[in-house]
């Protein structure tokens, strides 16, 4: 049988010393067709094998940079070998590994030759070759070309991959956000219009783009020429985002990243250095202490602990404003404007409910900020390094901490992108067990429910109590995870390889467009999707209203008030507008009219269709300590969490128990009977577990091909947040905690 292999790695790495031993006597030199780069070739036997051996120029890079580089590509790509034979220095690893990478995102069946063992040895340097091979994914056997020792085991290998055929193997390295989404965005172009698929990959010709690869660019511009320029188009916006945020281009991104991904290959134990000769960059110095076994996890407590204590204290005086601002555009509109469902509507429905979710924005942001800080600077990247470790605990992967992050595991996140972002992860049971279980984190929609409660009922300990959300949210998600992968997602965990970029010192700039670009989307949902379920979920809680009989009685009530106070009161009332000039009687008299009018308004809203759902499922929810209007408020937030915060102003503001006065939700909600900071607490928990918004559920039908994950995500997690809150609801109810 016939097999082709090339071999192929840097310059010096020992590939003619392999040639030679493997080829001897049967070799032969020409040129590759059309350049002055030499083209040797010659056969091996092996078990019945006629093994053609091709030894490709060498290269450091894959890019089309050079002759070499470009005949090596082409050669993988028209030859199509059997097998590519990745020659490795193994006294200089980490910079051989970086063409090795390349050729794995290429998809190219292969293996690795780490030759030169004798000389990283005499160099102290030892290599874990079972865990490079496990970390790769692909079999590593090392050599001395020199003397042929480890020949026979290499090629043995070698014969093991192409007997066992040529699988398409999934290696994917992540680039970082930007980079990443628009390679998502490009690669579904390119697939969408078989845009030179025929040949190579799409995903790695969407990479070529960014890398502004002139041969890929001109083969593509003559394949479809529109299609090439909209790519270009594509490359044009991210680059010039790349720069305006990070001052970076794609191409530096690019190799950034991958280094990044060598780098973390290097930090799990696969070299040891005996005389510890080798030189230590600033972010290997950094590393050092951040992500040091013992040090690292207080450093990340610790700058969580700062993250939310700065959010919090700095936000405090703007989200005040905010909310005054508010209060103050509601009694405007109050005072122009008659009685009526116009007003109610505006009030209640648009002010109520999208104002709410403003009111939140400064929070927003200055968390945005802190984020991006953290990101820009490269530390995200560490943490996920870090809790890899614990990660595997959980039957899960270091790639899931990313959507973790990505989903508001620090705080402010979003779960879309989150169930997204697990596209990273190849093992289709972790991908699964995690996406099922970012919609824990605390996405951007919850923080503001989580600041209003704590703001209320805990406001002393504000930071203390956001890092203990955090940390509730996290064990619930890895408890839940493990759950899953004990269960019905069985499978063992596959080797994880996060890339670790240089640290870099973020730009102002860059952290401002990034803050705002988030906070942006913030705000753009609260003036379209959140105003137009206010408006729905408003018309709710306002239809069928009550029946005329009981609007008579109401005022009938009123009425009877007026006649009992006296004429000479009404007009004292009709004329005066201020407490402190009415008379005692007449205060009196506005104090009973406001009476009535309240418990009108919440008579209506209790018999509108939401309030009708949620006095029904109030039988159940009590348990956890939720009344009916808590409950109008979380099943709103099934189609959006942004919701809740809303509704609960919209439902509060309806039945409130002086109208006239514009106080803020939170002050409501601590004078309203029924709530204490056991019922803030539960509730919290609820919020955290239950069902994902509509459009998670939506995304994690859409990633996890079926229903059937949808319907599950829904049951399940409404489910274990029900038993959680009334578990928290009733252990402090009896122990008498908390206010319970
Ligand atoms: C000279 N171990 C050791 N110790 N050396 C090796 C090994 C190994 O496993 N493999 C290769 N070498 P190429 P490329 C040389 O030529 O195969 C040596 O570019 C010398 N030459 O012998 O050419 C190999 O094809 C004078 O060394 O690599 C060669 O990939 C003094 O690495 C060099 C010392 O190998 C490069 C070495 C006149």
């Amino acid at each position: 049988m016939d097999a082709k292999i090339a071999l192929a790695g840097n310059p010096n790495s020992g590939k003619t010393s392999l040639f030679n031993e493997l080829t001897g006597a049967r070799q032969h030199v020409g040129n590759y067709p059309g350049v002055t780069v030499e083209k040797k070739e010659g056969t091996y036997f092996y078990n019945g094998y006629r093994m053609c051996i091709v030894d490709l120029p060498g290269t450091y890079s894959l890019t089309a940079y050079s002759e070499e580089e470009i005949v090596t590509r082409d050669f993988l790509v028209t030859e199509n070998p059997d097998l590519v034979i990745d020659i490795l220095d193994a006294s200089n690893l980490e910079r051989n590994l970086y063409l090795a990478v390349q050729f794995l995102e290429m998809g190219v069946p292969m293996c690795i030759a780490l030759n030169m063992i004798d000389v990283a040895e005499n160099r102290g340097i030892e290599i874990n070759v079972k865990k490079l091979s496990v970390l790769l994914g692909i079999p590593v056997v090392s050599t001395i070309a020199r003397t042929g020792e480890g020949k026979k085991d290499l090629i043995s290998a070698a014969a093991q991959i192409i007997r066992e055929g040529k699988q398409k193997r999934s290696f994917k390295i992540s680039y970082g956000d930007d980079l990443d989404e628009a390679l998502l965005e490009m690669e579904k172009e390119i697939m969408d219009s078989n845009f030179l698929t025929d040949t190579y990959d799409a995903r790695w010709i969407a990479l070529k783009y960014l890398e502004n690869d002139k041969q890929i660019l001109l083969k593509g511009q003559e394949n479809n020429s529109s299609l090439s320029a909209r790519l270009e188009k594509m490359v044009d916006k991210v680059s010039l985002h790349l720069e305006k945020t990070l001052n970076i281009y794609p191409e530096a991104m690019i190799a950034d990243q991958r280094y990044g991904y060598i780098n973390s290959i290097m930090k799990q134990g696969v070299m040891r250095q005996e005389h510890g000769q080798s030189r230590l960059y600033m972010s290997d110095k950094i590393d050092k202490i951040v992500t040091n076994r013992f040090l690292g996890p207080i450093i990340m407590i610790s700058i969580l602990m700062a993250l939310y204590q700065f959010t919090f204290t700095y936000s405090e005086a703007p989200v005040v404003w905010f909310e005054r601002f508010f209060g103050w555009l509601g009694d405007v509109v109050s005072t122009h404007l008659s009685d009526g469902f116009l007003k109610s509507l505006i009030i209640s429905g648009v002010i109520g409910g999208v104002g709410g979710v403003l009111g939140f924005v400064p929070l927003i942001m200055f968390m945005f900020f802190g984020i991006a800080l953290l990101e820009d600077s490269g530390y995200l990247a560490r943490v996920a390094f870090m809790l890899d470790r614990v990660f595997r605990i959980f039957g899960l992967h270091g790639s899931s901490v990313m959507a973790y992050i990505v989903s508001g595991g620090i705080a402010g996140g979003c779960a879309v992108p989150g169930v997204m972002a697990t596209r990273t992860l190849k093992s289709p049971r972790e991908r699964l067990a995690t996406l099922l279980t970012v919609p824990f984190m605390n996405c951007g929609a919850k923080l503001p429910i989580f600041a209003l409660l704590i703001a209320a009922f805990f406001a002393k300990n504000e930071a203390a109590i956001m890092l203990v959300i955090t940390l509730i949210s996290w064990a619930g998600a890895l408890l839940v995870a493990k759950l899953l992968r004990i269960t019905i997602i069985k499978g063992e965990p596959s080797p994880f390889v996060m890339e670790l970029p240089p640290y870099r010192l973020p730009t102002f700039k860059g952290l401002a467009i990034h803050t705002w670009e988030r906070t942006w989307q913030y705000v753009k949902k609260a003036g379209t999707v959140i105003l137009g379920i206010s408006i729905i979920l408003w018309a709710m809680m306002t239809f069928p209203g009550l029946p005329d009989s009981k609007v008579q009685e109401f005022e009938n009530m009123r009425e009877i008030e007026k006649v009992t106070s006296g004429t000479a009161v009404i007009q004292e009332l009709q004329t005066h507008s201020g407490d402190t000039e009415l008379s005692g009687e007449a205060r009196n008299l506005k104090d009973r009219l406001a009476v009535i009018a309240s418990q009108k308004a919440e008579e209506s809203l209790r018999n509108s269709i939401a309030g009708r759902m949620g006095i029904a499922l109030e039988s159940i929810s009590e348990w956890a300590g939720f009344d009916w209007r808590t409950n109008i408020a979380l099943v709103g937030g099934f189609a959006a969490k942004e919701v809740i915060i809303s509704t609960l102003g919209t439902a509060y503001s309806l039945g409130e128990l002086d109208p006239e006065k514009s106080e803020s939700l939170s002050e409501t909600l601590v004078k309203t009977p029924g709530w204490s900071p056991l019922v803030a607490l539960s509730l919290i928990i609820f919020t955290i577990f239950y069902a994902p918004c509509f459009i998670t559920v939506i995304m994690i039908v859409k990633e996890s091909g079926s229903w059937k994950w949808g319907i599950f995500s829904i049951v399940f997690n409404t489910t274990l947040a029900f038993a959680l809150a009334t578990l928290v609801f009733q252990v402090g109810s009896v122990m008498g905690i908390l206010g319970g």
